[in-house]
């Protein structure tokens, strides 16, 4: 029996990254498309799921665990796995620090940027304008934080790259230029680099399939 299935959309920023740290990591998984647009995930048996009925959640069969929030995802696979932890409790902390730092200061200004160029949602003006603002506001200070170093944490890739690479990858769907941000583009670079490595258009599955 394969151990993880995975709940999402093709289209879920989030649920990418899961879907990115399944493949770096050699994980095999089931895959579940939840259907946003018919109310799936508002509906009792996800709700039982994901409290906050969102994408992605992942089910880990053989621990009978249940769980949601990417970055929670994320940093559970890596014990799982025994992959992309950091060498240390220092390192994992430094990547929780990141993924925090994702979530607060950068997702929401890119996905949203994007939502609104693939014509997901709409914003008034001004919303929109500070959304990009935010997402550009992001870039610069991950652009400045990468100038010395390969990676987010210590001397390799961690769940921290991952989830904030998870990010960034939308930046083109949100029509965002990434010429300004190079140490931004460079470190990009060296995640696609990683054995495993999937793209926005090809980790996630457009329908559910078993592994
Ligand atoms: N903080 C969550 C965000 C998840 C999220 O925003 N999921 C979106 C799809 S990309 C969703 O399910 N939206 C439906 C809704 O909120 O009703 C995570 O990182 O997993």
């Amino acid at each position: 029996m394969t151990r993880y299935t995975l709940h999402g959309i093709y289209a879920s920023g989030p649920t990418y990254k899961v879907g990115l740290m399944l493949h770096l990591t050699g994980t095999p998984f089931n895959y579940e498309h939840v259907d946003l647009r018919s109310g799936a995930h508002k509906a009792d048996a996800f709700l039982a799921k994901n409290r906050y009925g969102q994408v992605p959640v992942l089910d880990d069969h053989e621990k009978d665990m249940c769980l949601c929030q990417s970055s929670v995802i994320l940093d559970y696979l890596a014990d799982e796995t025994g992959q992309f932890g950091g060498k240390d409790r220092a390192e994992r902390l430094r990547a929780r620090e990141w993924q925090l730092w994702g979530a607060g200061q950068m997702s929401a200004g890119i996905y949203r940027t994007r939502a609104l160029k693939l014509g997901f949602f709409s914003f008034p003006e001004q919303v929109a304008e500070a959304n990009l603002n935010a997402a550009t506001g992001a870039l610069k200070e991950l652009n400045g934080l990468l100038d010395d170093r390969d990676w987010l944490v210590g001397r390799g890739a961690t769940i921290a790259d991952i989830d904030i690479y998870g990010i960034a990858a939308y930046a083109p769907q949100a029509q965002i230029d990434l010429g300004p941000y190079p140490h931004v583009r460079r470190w990009m670079g060296r995640v696609e680099a990683l054995p495993g490595f999937r793209n926005v258009d090809t980790a996630l599955p457009q329908a559910s399939r078993a592994a």
